[in-house]
């Protein structure tokens, strides 16, 4: 690649594999003249975790179709593939080869979703100036003035902030059905007739074709399925999967938004978050599209709040305190556990039908619903007190939609209570009788459901009780647990020794590595 001809100096601009919008930070201060646009495929952000296979897949193929998308726009694109032989390896590298090769002296990039990468573009050897990712609807600086003075940061009030803010479902200053939150309508059970359409699928192109051989070539002994590969790879795609979602699924997706069924991946649930994760759509796009469904009576509001709620309100509350955190969140562990991560969650086989489904799907599709990863393998892992960093780098590892922003505030706070409580006011805890309330998979496990203890009790049973007995000192004062205590405190002492006996015969076994 040559210098441009003229006097001005070319610019390099970053555009990472999560920053595929036309109108992200970086690319709005960029000028089509005079700068280069650097896209790359680099060894340093495939391996800081061992990705699913479909996650890399996803983003090569959507990265190498957007950057064929600027240059028809006439934009001057500097694209690294993986296999290229002068790939230098990492993001920086790649700057610094670009702009040996054009005679750059400055980037601009937009701020990248991980400190990690935010270090490495602050540190690295040429000026660079960060933008903050206007893609979101509150900024940092915003969330910091939400935050300041608050005692509990409770996503609840956030979100009014939010619906305030974007004008979504709201009637002047009131909510839509004067109630800000419908989610007490939305805790149906799963039915075994549920029909559910499931998200729109793709045929692979040639281009993706070519990344998903590449893949298969580089990733192949990575956790995960690569094929089928049915995942969007362009914004029109994304804008089909959105418009199926909006028709089919959105209106029943309140009712059954927290139930599981065996062999039903997807029920109700978007499958949007790799779209919007990676920039091929904006959350308020996608919230708009909620919002009219509603106004045009094609769906409930249950629905439309319940779906807004999870875009405008965690997701902006999960950045938001990623970033107000800072970069030692990922090594909390209030809880002190260390247990290390069963082999069950990469597929060893374990006995729990739960469990086995869930990684079942993980491994599949590259996605799990939230209450899977919630109340199945989140809330195992925090009974059996695992190590919450390992469930940390599980989670980045196996979902498509995964980035540190938004998947260590998920894992490291609501689900392992690992921050000590910072997102969560109690932890996610349940026994076996909430996931059997919620899914048919008890019917089809080695395990009873209803035993508490002795031969075949439902390790969540057994593990609740053993998580509420360890942690009394921390817990029984917290108002939202008190009746959990009392339960435990009300059962006959010789059960209750029972119930620890057996929980920690179970611990035993699975420290040695027995299928459980
Ligand atoms: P739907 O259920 O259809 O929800 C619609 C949209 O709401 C999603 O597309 C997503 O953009 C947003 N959303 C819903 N819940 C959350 C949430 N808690 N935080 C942020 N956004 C939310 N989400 C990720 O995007 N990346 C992750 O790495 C991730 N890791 C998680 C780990 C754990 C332990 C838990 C409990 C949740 C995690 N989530 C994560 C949140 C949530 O599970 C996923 O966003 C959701 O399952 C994505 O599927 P969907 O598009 O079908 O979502
Ligand atoms: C996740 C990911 C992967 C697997 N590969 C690349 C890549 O080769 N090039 C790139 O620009 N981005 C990639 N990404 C996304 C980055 O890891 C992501 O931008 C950071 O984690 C910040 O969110
Ligand atoms: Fe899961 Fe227990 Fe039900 Fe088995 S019995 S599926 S382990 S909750």
């Amino acid at each position: 690649m040559g210098r441009k001809a003229g006097a001005v100096v070319t610019r390099l601009v970053l555009v990472l594999g999560d920053q595929l919008s036309r109108d992200v930070a970086a690319l709005r201060r960029a000028d089509k003249a005079r700068d280069t646009i650097v896209m790359a495929e680099v060894a340093e952000e495939t391996e800081y975790v061992r990705h699913h296979p479909k996650k890399i897949a996803l983003i090569f193929a959507a990265m190498r179709k957007f950057a064929m998308q600027l240059e028809a726009d006439g934009w001057t694109v500097a694209y690294s593939r993986l296999d290229d032989p002068d790939n230098a390896g990492s993001i920086v590298g790649e700057i610094l080869r670009r702009a040996d090769e054009t005679g750059a002296s400055e980037a601009l990039a937009t701020e990248p979703g991980e400190w990690r990468l935010i270090d490495k573009l602050k540190y690295a050897p040429i000026k660079t100036h960060l933008y903050p990712d206007d893609r979101f609807i509150a900024s940092h600086a915003e969330f910091e003035d939400w935050a300041a003075g608050r005692k509990a940061l409770r996503m609840e009030f956030f979100y009014r902030e939010m619906r305030r803010k974007t004008g979504l479902l709201m009637n002047g200053d009131q909510p839509e059905g004067d109630k800000w939150n419908y989610d007490h309508d939305n805790r149906k059970p799963a039915e075994k007739d549920l029909f559910a359409e499931g998200p729109l699928a793709f045929e692979p192109d040639e281009v993706t074709k070519e990344v998903l051989d590449l893949v298969e070539a580089r990733f192949g002994k990575n956790f995960g399925d690569l094929r089928p590969f049915t995942f969007a790879t362009t914004r029109d795609e994304a804008l089909q999967a959105l418009g199926h979602f909006i028709r089919h699924s959105l209106p029943r997706f309140g009712d059954y938004q927290d139930a599981m069924l065996a062999g039903d991946a997807f029920l109700y649930h978007a499958v949007l978050s790799p779209y919007i994760n990676i920039g091929l759509l904006g959350p308020l796009e996608v919230c708009q599209a909620a919002a009219d469904a509603f106004a045009k009576g094609d769906v409930p509001i249950n629905a439309a709040e319940g779906f807004i709620r999870q875009i405008i309100g965690w997701r902006e509350y999960m950045r938001g305190i990623y970033f107000l955190q800072g970069p030692d969140y990922t090594r909390l562990n209030t809880l002190k556990h260390d247990r290390s991560l069963p082999a069950f969650y990469w597929g060893e086989k374990t006995q729990m039908a739960c469990v086995a489904d869930a990684v079942a799907q993980t491994r599949s599709n590259a996605y799990a619903h939230h209450i899977q990863r919630l109340m199945v393998t989140g809330n195992f892992a925090l009974l059996a007190g695992i190590d919450p960093h390992q469930v940390h780098e599980w989670y980045l590892e196996v979902y498509a939609d995964a980035f540190e922003w938004v998947e260590a505030p998920n894992v490291i706070g609501m689900s392992q209570f690992a921050d000590g409580g910072i997102i969560a006011s109690k932890p996610y805890v349940s026994s076996g009788a909430y996931i059997n309330r919620m899914s048919d998979y008890c019917k089809g496990c080695h395990y009873t459901v209803s035993r508490k203890t002795g031969e075949g009790a439902c390790p969540f049973n057994l593990l609740y009780w053993h998580f509420l007995d360890r942690h009394r000192d921390r817990f029984s004062g917290n108002a939202r647990m008190g009746n959990m205590y009392r339960t435990w405190d009300r059962m006959d002492p010789d059960h209750r020794e029972t119930v620890l006996v057996d929980a920690q015969a179970f611990l035993d076994r699975l420290d040695a590595g027995e299928t459980v």
